[in-house]
Parts: structure tokens; C-alpha cells; sequence
């Protein structure tokens, strides 16, 4: 199977695999797992931020990051897309108590004057407005790079407003890798950073939530209110640590893999891709033209050994990582192009 329907599906390497048996671990509810806290300062220190905190999930630690911020009743501007709201099971709403505004984003970007129109003023009819969220790489716009002066023109209008921002960093280091900035640059423009160990670098499991140390220690008993205290975590924190020290800089190599794959598709008459959307390791797929149904083409390439995901009602989502090499790239465009010229038969 060539499996792109995400990074996260990468096995541990055995680098990870070795240090995770021989992680020295402690009670990390006790605060007493060395694993843990020295991820939790190496993630600290590359992102610039005063502390982090371990949790089991990006969706785990974007909602931590959520209640920690807002009080129930209070809004939050969302891009509309936002995995945040889109993907999270409507978490800000039913833990908790947000309202959500979402404001349409052009490759993940609102514009700065639809944020500064939906900032609420004060008026007894007026929800709050609490907290501002971005991410980056943005995943439903296809992997698209928030460059940096405009992360940094939505954290000075947040500023004036005296409204936090959250950065949803699932693929940051995507970003940073694909716009060489440094991520603390980026971890700059934000209050608070949620960061996946699993999504592209390689780790089994777990995010990282920065903030200032004041921010992690309240986001410390939203973990453990949601269920996110555990116990000899160093077993998760030592591949983690691996992740963020050694499987970075290739990611490149990621992006590579996705660009020869979309020029590959685009030669595909039948199928459409923007090109030059690709930024990094996601490649969007518009199906649309084709003669058989999306689901049954996604369905024909598995059964021929690709793995993709339905990504809306006609784009079909191509993820790169490391666990897949250019020549399976070849091979899966062959195998597309198969399925594709066999549909204009049928
Ligand atoms: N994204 C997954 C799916 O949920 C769509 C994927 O395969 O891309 N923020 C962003 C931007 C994400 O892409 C994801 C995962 C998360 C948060 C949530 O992370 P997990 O899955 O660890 O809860």
C-alpha cells in the first residue's frame, strides 16, 4: 500500500522506537517525568515561548488552549475552514461554551478587515469577542504557508484589541521549512501554539501547547479535566524529542515529493491542479471532470494499493511523508493515470 491520506501515518522510526524502551520516565501528573519535561523545554526554547505542556492530541491541545482562554458565552474568530472548527466534533461549542465566528479565508488568510468587522464592541446585546484563531500550514486550503507579515499584522490588530491569538501549528514546522523563517518567528505572532509531533515528524503521538508559563499552568487542569494527565509519559515525550530535533529539516524532502506529484497529476487532462498551490506537503486534486464518482475513484485506487481521502465534494487529498518514497510518487501517478484512463473507457 502507498498510503497518502495523511502524515500521520507514518510508523515510528527505529531510532524512536529504541529511545521510547529506554525513556527514564517518572509520574508525569506529579510533574515528575524528565522525558517530558525535557521535551517540554526543548520545544520551549526552539519556539521562543516560556513553557509547554504535553497533551495527547492536536485536537486535544487546540481545545485546552480554547478553554483557557474563553469563559462560555464569549466568541472566537475562526477561519471557516479551520480544522479547529471544522474537524474538532464541535468541541468549542460543547466544552467550552464558545461561540464561533467563522470569517472565510483566502489559502487560510481572513482578511485583516473582516477580523477587525467581527471584533465586537462593547454593547449589552455583544458576546465578548475572546480569542482569535490562525493555522498554519492550513490544512483544508491544501497545505498553504501563512507568510509571516501577515501573521504579524492579525497579532498587532489582536494588540489593539487586547484579543489573544491562538495558532493552530499542526504543521508549522511545514510552514517554517516551506518559507524558511524560523518558527520562533512565527511562535512570535501568537499568545498561545499548538505543535503536532505526529503529523509529518514521525512521532506515534502527541502535540505540544505553548504559552507563558502563567497560560501552561492553567492549561495544565484543562488537560487533566479533559483526561489528558497521564502517568510515565516519558515512553510518548522520547520519540517526541526525536521529533522535533532530528526529523525537521527533512520535511523538504516532503515538499519535493508533493510538488513532482502534482506536476505529475496536472499532465492528467482529466484531473485539475493548481500547481503552484502546493507549498508543502498537501496536494488538492479536483476530480470533477472525471467520468466516475469521487468515491469510486478513491475506492479504485485502493483497491490498486493508493490510499487516498476524499477531501469535499470533489478534491481528493494526496499527503507526502516520509514513509513514502519518490518511486512509489511514479508509481502512484501511473496508477492514477490507469484508473483514470479506464473511467473514460467504462
Ligand atoms: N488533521 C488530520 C485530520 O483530522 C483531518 C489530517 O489527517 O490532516 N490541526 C490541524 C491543522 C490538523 O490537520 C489536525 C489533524 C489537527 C489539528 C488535529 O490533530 P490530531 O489528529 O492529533 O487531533
Amino acid at each position: 500500500m502507498i498510503d497518502l491520506r495523511s502524515d500521520t501515518v507514518t510508523q515510528p522510526t527505529v531510532a524512536m522506537r529504541h529511545a521510547m524502551a529506554t525513556a527514564v520516565v517518572g509520574d508525569d501528573v506529579y510533574q515528575e517525568d524528565p522525558t517530558v519535561a525535557k521535551l517540554e523545554e526543548t520545544a520551549a526554547r526552539m519556539l521562543g515561548k516560556e513553557a509547554a505542556l504535553l497533551v495527547t492530541s492536536g485536537t486535544q491541545g487546540n481545545q485546552v488552549a480554547v478553554l483557557t482562554h474563553v469563559r462560555p458565552g464569549e466568541e472566537v474568530i475562526v477561519e471557516a475552514d479551520a480544522h479547529i472548527f471544522y474537524y474538532e466534533a464541535g468541541a468549542m461549542a460543547s466544552l467550552a461554551g464558545a461561540q464561533t465566528r467563522p470569517l472565510p479565508g483566502l489559502r487560510g488568510q481572513i482578511p485583516l478587515t473582516d477580523i477587525e468587522a467581527a471584533i465586537r464592541g462593547q454593547n449589552i446585546h455583544f458576546p465578548r469577542t475572546a480569542l482569535i484563531c490562525l493555522e498554519n500550514t492550513h490544512n483544508r486550503a491544501g497545505g498553504a504557508v501563512l507568510p509571516l507579515p501577515y501573521m504579524q499584522e492579525v497579532a498587532e490588530l489582536a494588540k489593539k484589541h487586547q484579543i489573544p491569538v491562538h495558532l493552530d501549528g499542526a504543521r508549522l514546522f511545514h510552514a517554517a521549512v516551506a518559507a524558511q523563517v524560523p518558527v520562533s518567528a512565527y511562535a512570535a505572532t501568537a499568545d498561545s501554539v499548538q505543535i503536532c509531533l505526529s503529523k509529518g515528524l514521525g512521532a506515534p503521538i502527541g502535540s505540544l501547547l505553548l504559552g507563558t508559563s502563567d497560560f501552561i499552568d492553567r492549561a495544565r487542569q484543562w488537560r487533566k479535566a479533559l483526561g489528558g494527565g497521564m502517568r510515565q509519559a516519558g515512553v510518548i515525550a522520547a520519540p517526541g524529542l526525536i521529533a522535533l530535533t532530528e526529523m525537521v529539516d527533512r520535511l523538504a524532502q516532503d515538499h519535493d515529493k508533493a510538488q513532482r506529484l502534482a506536476r505529475g497529476l496536472a499532465q492528467i487532462p482529466e484531473l485539475s491542479v493548481d500547481v503552484a498551490k502546493v507549498e508543502t506537503n498537501i496536494v488538492l486534486c479536483d476530480v470533477g471532470g472525471l467520468a466516475m464518482s469521487i468515491d469510486a475513484f478513491v475506492d479504485e485506487l485502493e483497491r490498486r494499493g493508493v490510499r487516498t481521502a476524499e477531501f469535499g465534494a470533489a478534491n481528493v487529498r494526496f499527503v507526502t511523508h516520509f514513509d513514502v518514497s519518490e518511486q512509489q510518487i511514479d508509481e502512484t501517478l501511473e496508477i492514477v493515470a490507469d484508473v483514470v484512463k479506464a473511467s473514460a473507457r467504462s
